[in-house]
């Protein structure tokens, strides 16, 4: 049926009201709907308003008209729709990354030390042991692994004083005397990057390293530079590049620069660490389906993430560099592993780590 326009109420809107309006009488007898012109729930609420308008005007108004002068303008909501959904996908991208491929939040409350007066435990009857230090990064990788797989009932935390060790960890347990180490299956294994990828291939849980072959492959090759990153990152602490050179690093560049800086220790540490740094901030641009190193979480991540926290705190406490500065990338990527829970659970308080710090550098 056709509609008479003589028939149909056409409000002016009213302009919205915002920070700078005054407020209207308050309470003075006039009924308001506060609303938004753009928002559905209100929505609701104005069509209803505008029918009943039309019943008591008695004027016969078809109900689709108190709906259409409603309406926002379609390239305003499909914006709005547009913003809404990305929102959305960037949570979904997120909670893939954290939830549905992390286990369950486990709290766990962390074993005492064991020092040099404890007594050793039930070696090899079947329980499944991480030897570790509460301070130690290299355990702190094994310790991530086992919290992001879910493991924290399969695998045992055994803590011991590294300062004042039990005599029994190296006579029956591990003669290398170092932690980590694994009790598993009758055996102790030592060395964290090979503990990382046993855990993540022998034990149920989310997987932390990924089938995609480019993928896999740049991951190798981040897995092996951890050893050169974190010397030359120590190296720099120490203020001489040359005392203790790693085997791969390349000190071409400080040599002929070293007349210049060696005195100025914030100098050295910049012209030691940053190429390390710059390639970590390079290496995160390698793939964009995730904040990760390899897109979503790996085993990469875990390897380097004990080590850049410690170098983050301790370099801002003493030397007051920033070394996310102008590292846009990796400054993102230690803001998402803080939110990982698996991980965020074994951090040890900042002062501790520079005072780890200070007593081996300074
Ligand atoms: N390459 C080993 C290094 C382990 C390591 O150096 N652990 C230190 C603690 S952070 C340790 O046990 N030190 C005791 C010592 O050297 O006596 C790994 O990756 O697991």
């Amino acid at each position: 049926m056709a509609l008479s326009p003589r028939k149909i109420i056409v409000e002016d809107r009213i302009a919205p009201l915002d920070a700078t309006s005054d407020q209207p009488a308050l309470f003075d007898g006039t009924t308001r709907l506060y609303m938004s012109y753009t928002c559905p729930f209100a929505q609701r609420v104005w069509i209803i308003r505008n029918l009943k308008v039309t019943r008591l005007k008695k004027l016969k108004m078809n109900k689709m008209v108190a709906y259409t002068q409603t309406k926002t303008d379609s390239d305003y909501t499909v914006n709005y729709f547009k913003k809404f959904m990305n929102q959305i996908f960037e949570r979904v991208l997120l909670l893939n990354t954290y939830s549905s491929m992390a286990s369950p939040i486990v709290v766990e409350e962390r074993p005492a030390l064991l020092d040099a007066t404890a007594d050793p435990p039930a070696l090899f009857d079947g329980t499944t042991r991480l030897y570790t230090s509460y301070v130690c990064p290299f355990a702190q990788r094994v310790w991530i692994t086992r919290n992001f797989k879910g493991l924290q009932e399969k695998i045992k935390l055994v803590p011991l004083d590294l300062g004042n060790r039990p005599a029994w960890y190296k006579e029956k347990v591990y003669p290398e005397n170092k932690v980590p180490a694994l009790e598993h299956n009758g055996k102790i294994i030592g060395e964290s990057l090979d503990l990382i990828k046993y855990l993540d291939n022998t034990f149920e849980g989310p997987s932390l390293y990924p089938e995609d072959h480019a993928k896999r492959e740049f991951g190798d090759e981040l897995l092996k530079y951890t050893d050169t990153f974190v010397k030359t990152m120590y190296m720099s602490l120490k203020g001489d590049p040359f005392r203790e050179t790693g085997e791969n690093i390349d000190c071409s560049m400080f040599r002929s620069i070293k007349g210049e800086i060696m005195e100025d220790m914030t100098g050295m540490f910049f012209f030691t660490a940053a190429p390390v740094l710059d390639y970590l901030e390079n290496a995160l641009y390698k793939f964009d389906d995730g904040p990760f190193f390899l897109g979503q979480l790996s085993l990469v991540d875990i390897a380097y993430i004990p080590f850049v926290e410690r170098f983050q705190i301790v370099l801002n406490e003493l030397l007051k560099c920033d070394i996310t500065a102008e590292r846009p990338k990796l400054s993102s990527w230690i803001e998402q592993m803080n939110k990982i829970d698996g991980y965020a659970q074994t951090k040890i308080d900042p002062k501790e780590i520079v005072e780890i710090f200070k007593k081996k550098f300074m």
